[in-house]
């Protein structure tokens, strides 16, 4: 068929074209279906529903669960990009680990780096962290290419785990 022929002038090639496109759409339905049912039949992970506000918070675990070690933690973060340390990108960050402290660290410094306060500087979203049987807090803060904490709302709640 020559594509530059004027197709819309004659009533069979646009009865063509309409089935192309008919069958264009039955592909993509299609198509979706199948995602669909991939989707539902792989008994996906519980996935939390986004919070309303912007701001740094724990997909997993959540406050007040017992869990087992090593514990999966998935750091959430909604108003803001993950970039890795050093990378001065505006409107991003990454994250700190902050885990049975009792207080934040200084919020126009740089986030410590010991055992207590774990930098993410690769970008990363979530990790696993082997904690000994009993109670500890976890606290994510949020920090800009320097390891500087962005404040508020960039610092998630303290949320208490147990660890059977
Ligand atoms: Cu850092």
């Amino acid at each position: 068929m020559d594509e530059s022929a004027p197709l819309y002038s004659n009533p069979r090639l646009d009865r063509i074209a309409g089935m192309k496109i008919f069958h264009g759409l039955l592909v993509i339905a299609l198509f979706s279906l199948g995602l669909f049912v991939a989707a539902c039949s792989r008994s996906p992970e519980p996935v939390a529903a986004l919070p309303e506000q912007d701001g740094v918070y724990f997909i997993t675990p959540r406050n007040g669960d017992t869990v087992t070690s090593p514990v999966a933690v998935r750091f959430g973060l909604k108003g803001k990009g993950v970039a890795p340390a050093g990378t001065n990108l505006p409107n991003t960050g990454h994250h700190h680990l902050l885990i049975d402290t009792t207080t934040l660290p200084p919020m126009d410094k740089p986030v410590p780096s010991d055992e207590h306060h774990v930098h993410f500087g690769g970008g990363q979203t979530e990790t696993s962290v082997k904690l000994a049987p009993g109670s500890h807090t976890l606290q994510l803060v949020l920090g800009d290419h320097m390891h500087v904490p962005l404040g508020q709302p960039w610092v998630s709640e303290r949320i208490t785990i147990t660890v059977k």
